[in-house]
């Protein structure tokens, strides 16, 4: 697990190079899933909610029918860190595995 460093807005640009379908809202780490339908999303909210508790970094995310909503920010550190983005890329393998409509 990567120490919780505070990221600068060039190594956000450079991270979110990585995460495809990422940006950054609010001043969080935001990305929209579009799952098959609300069976696969459920899922990937239970596979994430695993990776989350094992890195103990928790997202603001929510669900609708077949989207996921997922905001990303280090509370403790008031800011965008290198936890985020691990876990983005975290979230991006899982719904990766998924059948997905957009
Ligand atoms: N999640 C997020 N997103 N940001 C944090 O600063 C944070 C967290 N802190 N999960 C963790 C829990 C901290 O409260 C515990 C004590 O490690």
């Amino acid at each position: 697990m990567t120490q919780r460093t505070r990221l600068s807005d060039s190594e956000i640009a450079d991270a979110l190079k990585r995460l495809p379908g990422w940006s950054v809202k609010d001043g969080m780490l935001h990305r929209r899933y579009q799952f098959a339908d609300f069976v696969e999303a459920w899922g990937f909210m239970c596979e994430a909610a695993l990776v989350v508790q094992q890195m103990d970094h928790h997202p603001e995310w929510w669900n609708v029918y077949h989207t996921v909503t997922v905001n990303l920010v280090t509370h403790d550190l008031k800011g965008i860190s290198t936890r985020d983005a691990e876990l983005a890329g975290k979230m991006e393998e899982l719904a990766r595995r998924k059948p997905a409509i957009a």
